[in-house]
């Protein structure tokens, strides 16, 4: 994430790649306040075995692009809502890749959805991951079914 501001909205990643058993880095690192360590941690990102890097910032979020930049490894941007424009600066800034160099977005502060689908894409070639995001489906699609909204 590019600031510690946006730690709370970033929690839904971690916890559910967590809650699908899936190692986590956490990591503030700022597209134009720290763009050496942003770089370095981009490069080296493959090498010490990250898989997927999710990447949420706010405003003109240049953090997702840049580390995708850098790499190859799959990038899923979160654009977070900060600021004047709310999050809408930050989504398009994400979203809008220019040919070439990709970054999956989420929704605006979507970073459960991030997790998700950083999970999904691990599952690709690892079969257990893949059951037990199956798993939670199920048990999501079980709780839904089960729920009863009663109007006075
Ligand atoms: C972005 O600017 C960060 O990702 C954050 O969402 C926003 C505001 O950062 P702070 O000024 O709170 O550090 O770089």
């Amino acid at each position: 994430m590019g600031s510690t501001s946006d730690a709370d909205t970033m929690r839904g990643a971690s916890d559910v790649l967590t809650s699908l058993g899936i190692e986590v880095e956490v990591r503030v690192l700022s597209a134009h306040r720290t763009p050496d360590a942003a770089a370095e941690y981009a490069d080296t990102a493959r090498d010490r075995g990250i898989a997927v890097i999710i990447a949420g910032a706010g405003m003109a979020a240049h953090l997702a692009g840049a580390l995708a930049a850098r790499t190859t490894l799959p990038i899923i941007g979160v654009p977070i809502s900060s600021g004047a424009l709310n999050g809408i600066d930050a989504l398009y800034a994400t979203v809008q890749m220019p040919s070439g160099i990709p970054v999956a977005t989420v929704g605006v502060n979507g970073s459960k959805n991030a997790g998700m689908l950083a999970a999904q894409i691990i599952g690709v070639t690892d079969a257990d991951v893949a059951a037990r995001i199956q798993q939670a489906r199920d048990d999501n699609a079980e709780k839904i079914l089960g729920s009863e909204v009663v109007y006075d």
